[in-house]
């Protein structure tokens, strides 16, 4: 604790290192870096209303450079921050077709993959409403040195190092896990530091929000419609009618229900017979943070972080969030 008494991000990943006698400060560094591009995106987001007096993407603004969309600014904050550090040998962007190994002097010999979503949502970025980035971390499996490969970076969630969001909502928060639980951080603006403000978050067991696109009712699997009229249904046993939450924004939804417990769901669609979520880039972190503060997350046949991806931009269904809510949408799967 400092005068403020606040603990701040940074103080924070080298207490964890402390507790590694054998680490040597390279993935604190890279945390730090994540840290960084999320206050820098942070700033960005919140300037993102006066794109009418700033300049439209697209445009040109008053200082004569291209003005470019939010979600292109947060990207390309991710691949100069992680270029720039050294610990990154490879990054997978959702806005990137294909893995980009990382071109900064040392990188090569980094030892780490890191994939992310640098701003997911962005339909809901001209209307003001949260939005998020979402990241996760694994080991290289290639040689430092050589050129890194997509096998370094299509790992199942059970190699994960480390994964997190930052939410860029009424306050901007960075949650991440280690795999030792979940801490959560709000950055202060007046001292531009993250601070440790929801210490092990764990979610509850049982909840009564249920987060769906009810508009794709009709074409989503029988399991979930039946679950979809279940928590619609009187019973105060077990809590029902549930209160519907559905911001369209993973991040924020996911946020809202890791705090107050809660179902979300992204079944599979006619329109996207694999779901529309990304594997690599939004369920396996959400999964793995879903899971390490207590909850479950799931295809409905099979564990997220179990899957071995095939390719980057794989999709799959995801039922994650409260474990018995989860449960409960399984078992009616199942009743199918
Ligand atoms: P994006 O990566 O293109 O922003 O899409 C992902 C978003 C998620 O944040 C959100 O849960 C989902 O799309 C909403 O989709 P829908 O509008 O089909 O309900
Ligand atoms: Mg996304």
């Amino acid at each position: 604790m400092n005068e403020f008494n606040v603990t701040t991000l940074g103080q924070f990943i080298i207490q964890k290192q402390q507790e590694y006698t054998f680490a040597k400060g390279e993935f604190s560094r890279l945390l730090r870096d994540i840290g960084i591009a999320a206050k820098v995106i942070s700033r960005e987001v919140n300037k993102a209303g006066l794109t009418q007096i700033l300049g439209d993407h697209g445009s040109i603004n008053v200082q004569g450079e291209d003005v470019k969309k939010l979600d292109i600014i947060a990207n390309e904050m991710f691949i100069s921050t992680l270029s720039a550090g050294g610990e990154v040998c490879v990054l997978a962007s959702e806005e990137e077709d294909t893995i980009l190994p990382l071109k900064g002097t040392f990188s090569k010999n980094g030892k780490y993959v890191v994939c992310i979503d640098p701003l997911d949502g962005s339909s809901n970025i001209d209307v003001n409403v949260s939005i998020g980035t979402i990241f996760s971390i694994y080991r290289r499996l290639s040689e430092p040195g050589t050129e890194p490969n997509l096998q370094d970076v299509l790992q199942s969630g059970n190699k994960l190092v480390a994964a997190g969001y930052v939410i860029y909502g009424s306050s901007t928060m960075l949650v991440y896990s280690t795999g030792n639980g979940v801490n959560g951080f709000t950055l202060d603006p007046s001292i531009g530091e993250f601070c440790l403000s929801h210490p092990d978050i764990k979610t509850p067991t049982d909840a009564k929000i249920y987060s769906v696109n009810e508009g794709n009712a009709i074409e989503i699997p029988d399991g979930v419609k039946k679950y979809l009229d279940w928590v619609k249904q009187d019973d105060k046993a077990t809590n029902r009618p549930y209160s519907a939450r559905y911001i369209g924004s993973m991040v924020a939804d996911f946020h809202r229900n890791l705090l107050k417990g809660g179902v979300f769901i992204y079944p599979a669609t006619a329109k996207s017979p694999n779901g529309k979520l990304r594997l690599m880039f939004e369920c396996i972190p959400m999964s793995f943070i879903a899971e390490q503060a207590g909850g479950k997350s799931t295809t409905g046949s099979e564990r997220i972080l179990d899957i071995e991806p095939s390719e980057l931009h794989q999709r799959v269904p995801v039922i994650m969030g409260s474990e018995n809510m989860v449960n409960k949408v399984v078992e009616m799967i199942n009743q199918n």
